[in-house]
């Protein structure tokens, strides 16, 4: 058979390829249809190289069992089709083995799936490292640490039923028998406004609903709430109910995870006194009063207890609310700084690739010349107006990736230019938060570098939170924003796939009689006798200290074929003799 025919017919194969760098011919065009054939077979991970994309299949899939976990458990990271579990597998053991410490870069838009493929990666290094019942209960303080974050920073929003609506950086400490010895959970830019204003459509953080929904009636009378949502102003009443969220369920489960985390019984109900006495804090409205020696004032309109006067105007209370409500539907400077740290760990993940791959071809002692390279280049700031003084002088020491500034309108808006998209932001916190934040990203970012990263890019398939459909042109701009096909060019760039020599000899060995059963030397000579007796042109292979590269996919298809027809021959061949003894 020809290269071209093996190659038509492998990507005529029903559920596409399982990594993007097979790809033949590779364009936009055939990177998308080929996630949107595995998305149709619910093969929802695809593979670049060592990076996991990920696509939200919005609806349950049978393939995070127990036996899933066993079938992952130990083995090589391209044995098996492309998930989620192999790269946490390849990530703990390379911990646990070699000790390199690891990270894992969840990144994607609002509901790709990182808060879930987050939960995915934890449960299988739980499942699969140590046992005993210390370990257990660490285990568990672990995994249950996650209804707590979720019932305290998550919300429904336009996008995501169960949004995020902070950073989320989860360091797990392990021992060198690779047990886990507890975890520190950092968290960047809580969404502290949604608490007082809710854009149209969305809610307010979930624990207020938790708490009217599934408190006893004891509970509730104590803490002197009513179960009726809609006597609070910060519970926005248009989507106070969310189709498949259990909000009476979801706060037993809070509860118990909070006594897992380790919180006392006393500290819990102060949890919960202080969530009740925020609801009521926004039920208290103000009213204007004359002036009064000169300022203006406001009293609060319902007098209930002790009164504090404060010397504001009820105007510029009004105000201030106006302010949050722009926040909430412009672009701000909460939204600005989550893209310049998403452009961050963009540039992170570019950079490291890059690094990898070299350093890859100089551990194996690979010397190669790139057929091509692209990246993305993203220059520091070039030119900037006159913007807004804090900002610009926030963006001279941010901007690594922004290129572009320009004022808006005269003070309160600005448009940046980030590598994909240009975003107009309204300026309102104050600078502090600004520095605060480029400091604790700046950090993360350093701690990044020291460990070894894995990267797990997640897909959103439509804008409608729904199964089964794909839109391409969605895709297509997400896989755009996360730099995929250069990725796919930089692997391809030298040699497009590697495998370590046993696997590699195990799986084509029967191509060769020296080979064929056993082959008594290393491996790396029995894969080298293979291929010279394939009379595989010399120049397609380099062969590295403990692996294969091969240049171009085309090389492994024709393998693959050579496999696939010598499997076929054998059946017949046994199929014969099963008739002659008949
Ligand atoms: P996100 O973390 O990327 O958004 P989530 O992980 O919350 O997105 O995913 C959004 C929703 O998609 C989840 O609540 C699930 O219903 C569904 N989902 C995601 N991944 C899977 C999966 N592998 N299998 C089944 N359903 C899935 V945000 O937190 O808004 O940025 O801040």
């Amino acid at each position: 058979m020809s290269k071209m025919e093996v190659k038509t017919s492998l990507l005529d194969n029903m559920i596409g390829v399982g990594d993007m760098v097979l790809i033949e011919p590779l364009s936009e065009d055939t990177f998308i249809e080929n996630l949107k054939k595995r998305f149709d077979h619910n093969e929802i991970y695809t593979y670049i190289g060592s990076v996991v994309i990920s696509m939200n299949p919005y609806k349950s899939l049978p393939i995070y069992t127990a036996e899933k976990v066993e079938e992952y458990r130990n083995r090589n990271f391209y044995e098996l089709s492309p998930h989620i579990y192999a790269l946490a597998d390849e990530a703990y053991r390379s911990l646990r083995d070699q000790d390199k410490d690891q990270c894992i870069l969840i990144t994607g838009e609002s509901g790709a799936g990182k808060t879930e493929a987050s939960k995915f990666v934890m449960s299988y290094v739980a499942a699969v490292c140590g046992k005993g019942q210390e370990v257990n209960k660490v285990k568990e303080q672990l995994l249950q640490s996650n209804p707590v974050l979720e019932a305290f920073g998550n919300a429904k929003t336009v996008r995501n039923d169960n949004s995020s609506r902070f950073g989320k950086y989860m360091d797990i400490e392990f021992d060198f028998k690779g047990d886990p010895l507890g975890g520190v959970i950092s968290n960047y830019l809580l969404e502290k406004s949604r608490v007082v204003k809710q854009p149209r459509g969305e809610r307010n953080f979930h624990i207020f609903y938790q708490l009217l929904s599934g408190a006893s009636d004891d509970t509730l009378k104590k803490l002197k709430l009513d179960r009726d949502f809609s006597k609070y102003n910060y519970l926005s009443l248009d989507s106070a109910t969310v189709n498949g969220l259990d909000d009476a369920a979801s706060f037993r489960t809070v509860r118990n995870a909070m006594q897992i985390v380790g919180f006392m019984e006393d500290e819990v109900q102060s949890v919960l006194e202080l969530v009740a006495a925020v609801l009521k804090l926004g039920n208290i409205e103000f009213k204007p009063e004359s002036r009064c020696n000169g300022f203006d004032e406001s009293r609060i309109k319902d007098k209930n207890g002790e009164l504090i006067v404060g010397f504001f105007s009820s105007q510029r209370l009004s105000y201030m609310s106006w302010q949050n409500s722009t926040i909430l539907t412009d672009n701000s400077f909460e939204q600005f700084i989550i893209n310049y740290c998403n452009e961050k760990l963009q540039q992170i993940f570019i950079e490291l690739t890059l690094r990898e791959e070299q350093e890859e071809y100089i551990r194996e002692v690979i010397i190669y010349v790139a057929d091509f390279i692209i990246v993305v280049i993203l220059n520091p700031t070039t030119v900037y107006h006159n913007a807004e003084n804090y900002f610009s002088g926030l963006l001279i020491h941010l901007s690594t990736i922004l290129v572009y500034i320009c004022p808006l309108h005269v003070f309160c808006c600005l448009t940046v230019y980030h590598s994909l998209l240009n975003v107009v932001y309204v300026v309102m916190a104050p600078p502090t938060a600004g520095f605060q934040f480029r400091a604790s990203v700046g950090t993360l970012m350093k701690n990044l570098l020291t460990k070894n990263p894995n990267y797990i890019r997640c897909i959103k398939p439509n804008d409608k939170k729904a199964a089964h459909i794909f839109t391409d042109s969605l895709v297509c701009h997400q896989a755009r924003y996360l730099g995929l096909m250069e990725n796919v060019r930089v692997r391809r760039a030298g040699y497009a796939f590697r495998q370590p020599y046993e696997p590699c000899l195990e799986r084509y060995k029967m191509l060769c009689k020296q080979t064929w059963p056993h082959w008594k030397g290393p491996a790396r000579e029995g894969v080298e006798v293979l291929l010279k007796n394939l009379q595989v042109p010399a120049e397609e292979f380099a062969f590295g200290r403990s692996k294969i590269f091969i240049r171009n996919p085309r090389m492994l298809f024709f393998l693959e074929e050579k496999r696939r027809q010598c499997l076929e021959d054998l059946a017949t061949l046994i199929q014969k003799i099963y008739r002659g003894w008949k």
